[in-house]
């Protein structure tokens, strides 16, 4: 199996991330790509390349032009405002909830930062652009690939990309990795595209994407958002709308939930992928479903995660799988690996 990693992934390093009222260091860090790829590295699981470039209307398919315009200027922006904001990354701190407008967009650097955000957890620094653009690209790499005919492929995107819509960043991620992939499968001709989230937290982004599409089915195995992070989307009432309705599947799990329920949860999901008749699958592959994750709260053991693999190999489907969270950061690359070795063992 293929990987495709980010060569420029550390110029997204942030500083700090708003919790519990206090500015803490970012979960989100470089290391993780650096630990996912020394076990790909030792475990030889197949070549592993820097992802070439892609146009970046393989971006806007899936993205706003108008926010990846903003994307590409905002630290500019930012450091135009104070030239001491070079020393501290850009977090907002104001937001259009309901009864405001969203579509005008304000000249204010800070509004902007609302508008195109949710949360106050994902700062902008001046690497993001570059970082998240090579990300998305990892994916477009991988999703060739397997268009060309391999079996599967590993995008190491980082920065994550789930939880970002078409025209809002938040929970770490900027450019919605997994639905560039699947979105540029679609757009080299394949009919039926399957976005699989086993991700601890929710793809609020991801569903957004494609809920209103019956040609993109989107599963999701994820902590409840009762409790969890997202909060605000991942309901199992959200079934799709539309020409997309039935094509949203949310399994969502109450914290503590151990490796025997979840695994079944995943197993629904993909006989519903199959009963949707996808051509290929996407694997948005989090890895904070580990027991030792420090902000999660499920219960998966590194060993685990080769059935995990094997599990979605079983499905029969040509498979891009896509980085996104896990911060235990020591064990993500064991973890990670497992799923691609135990897919690539059962495939
Ligand atoms: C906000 C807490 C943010 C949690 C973000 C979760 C990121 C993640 N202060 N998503 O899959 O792993
Ligand atoms: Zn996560």
């Amino acid at each position: 199996m293929k990987t495709f990693y980010n060569a420029h992934h550390a110029l997204h390093q942030g500083k700090m991330e708003m919790f519990r009222g206090e500015l803490v260091p970012c979960f989100e860090v470089p290391a993780r790509q650096d630990h996912v790829l020394d076990v790909l590295k030792a475990r030889g699981l197949g070549a592993i390349e820097a992802a070439p470039d892609f146009p970046e209307r393989a971006i806007t398919r899936v993205h706003a032009q108008r926010y990846v315009d903003f994307l590409k200027t905002a630290w500019d922006e930012w450091v135009a405002l104070d030239p001491a904001n070079a020393q501290r990354d850009a977090l907002p701190s104001v937001w259009p909830v309901r009864t405001f407008r969203s579509d005008v967009v304000p000249d204010n650097f800070a509004a902007r930062m609302g508008l195109y955000s949710y949360d106050a957890g994902s700062p902008l620094t001046s690497g993001t652009w570059v970082a998240s653009r090579e990300g998305a690209c990892c994916a477009l790499a991988a999703a060739r690939e397997v268009q060309h005919g391999a079996r599967s492929a590993f995008a190491l995107s980082r920065p994550p990309g789930h939880h970002a819509g078409a025209d809002f960043f938040g929970g770490y991620c900027f450019l919605n990795n997994a639905a560039i992939a699947a979105q540029s499968l679609r757009d080299a001709g394949v009919s039926r595209v399957a976005v699989l989230d086993i991700d601890y937290h929710h793809g609020n982004g991801t569903q957004a994407i494609f809920y209103g599409r019956g040609d993109v089915f989107f599963a999701s195995v994820h902590g409840d958002p009762r409790t969890e992070y997202p909060f605000f989307l991942g309901h199992a009432d959200e079934r799709g709308e539309g020409a997309g309705a039935g094509c949203n599947l949310n399994l969502p799990l109450p914290r503590g939930t151990g490796f025997a329920s979840w695994r079944e949860a995943m197993s629904q999901a993909l006989r519903a992928i199959s009963a949707f008749g996808a051509d290929a699958l996407v694997v948005s592959l989090g890895v904070d479903t580990f027991a030792g994750d420090p902000i999660s709260g499920f219960g998966l053991q590194s060993a685990d995660y080769l059935r995990v693999g094997e599990d979605i190999a079983a499905a029969g489907l040509p498979t891009v799988f896509v980085f996104e969270g896990g911060y235990a950061v020591e064990e993500i690359g064991t973890n990670a690996v497992n799923v691609l070795d135990g897919f690539r063992q059962r495939a």
